[in-house]
């Protein structure tokens, strides 16, 4: 379970009521931006991950894709940053990453394996065009989690 603070509303965000959007055509593959974009028109974001088990579960739902997530390189402050604000407390590199190669890897892909046994994460060009995960935000209202096109209002 995560709680962060948007600036007046407390949004939960639980595992079992993640919903992920998840694209697979070639043709509509996007930038990072792009995605992020896309999320936030569905009244979500783009996806962040907080422990060993949420990694295997999105790496068994988007098995053999290389897919964006929430997470991007903050020049401001320095090392990495998610979309939603939350904190950066469980990381998934793979071997020698993040590398920033070429000193244009800004934004972070989640690599997973054929079968979705095994993951990692790469940081990458922002401009690559990659599949991507978005997920709802919820907010909790009167004891009830509402988690679809949240506009903050119950
Ligand atoms: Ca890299």
């Amino acid at each position: 379970m995560l709680i962060f603070q948007g600036k007046a509303l407390v949004y939960l965000l639980l595992s079992h009521v993640l919903q992920l959007f998840h694209d697979v055509k070639w043709s509509q593959k996007k930038s990072w931006g792009a995605a992020n974009e896309d999320c936030v028109s569905r009244g979500a974001i783009l996806v962040s991950i907080h422990s060993q088990a949420e990694e295997e579960f999105l790496s068994i739902y988007s098995k053999g894709t290389s897919k964006w997530i929430g997470l991007k390189h903050n020049p401001t402050e320095g090392g990495y940053s998610w979309s939603d604000g939350t904190a950066l407390s469980h990381t998934n590199w793979g071997p020698g990453e993040p590398n920033n190669h070429e000193g244009r890897e800004e934004c972070v892909e989640m690599v997973s394996t054929t079968n979705g046994t095994f993951s990692w994460w790469n940081d990458l060009n922002c401009d690559a065009h990659q599949d991507w995960i978005c997920t709802l935000l919820c907010l909790v209202c009167n004891s009830c989690v509402l988690c679809y096109k949240v506009t903050g209002t119950c």
